[in-house]
C-alpha cells in the first residue's frame, strides 16, 4: 500500500533548497518525493516503513521546518 501527503515546509528558498530536499526525502526508506517547490513537497511513501512524522523530521534535520499538511 502506498499513501501521499503533504509536508509544509519553512526555510525554503532557492532551487538548491528544493535539491537538498528531494535528496534527503528520498534516502528515507520507502518515500519516494514527488514534487518538492519552495516551501513544499508531496511525497508519496509506504506506512509500514515509514511515517509521516518521521518524514517530517528528516526534512528537519537538514534545517528546516517541515510540517505534515492536515
Ligand atoms: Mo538556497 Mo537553501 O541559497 O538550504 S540552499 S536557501
Amino acid at each position: 500500500m502506498e499513501i501521499k501527503t503533504s509536508l509544509l515546509i519553512e526555510g525554503m528558498h532557492c532551487e538548491a533548497c528544493v535539491r537538498r530536499v528531494t535528496n534527503a526525502l528520498n534516502s528515507v526508506e520507502g518515500v519516494r518525493a514527488d514534487s518538492v517547490k519552495v516551501g513544499s513537497a508531496t511525497v508519496t511513501f509506504n506506512p509500514t516503513t515509514a511515517k509521516p512524522e518521521q518524514i517530517a523530521a528528516v526534512v528537519d534535520g537538514i534545517g528546516f521546518t517541515a510540517r505534515v499538511e492536515p
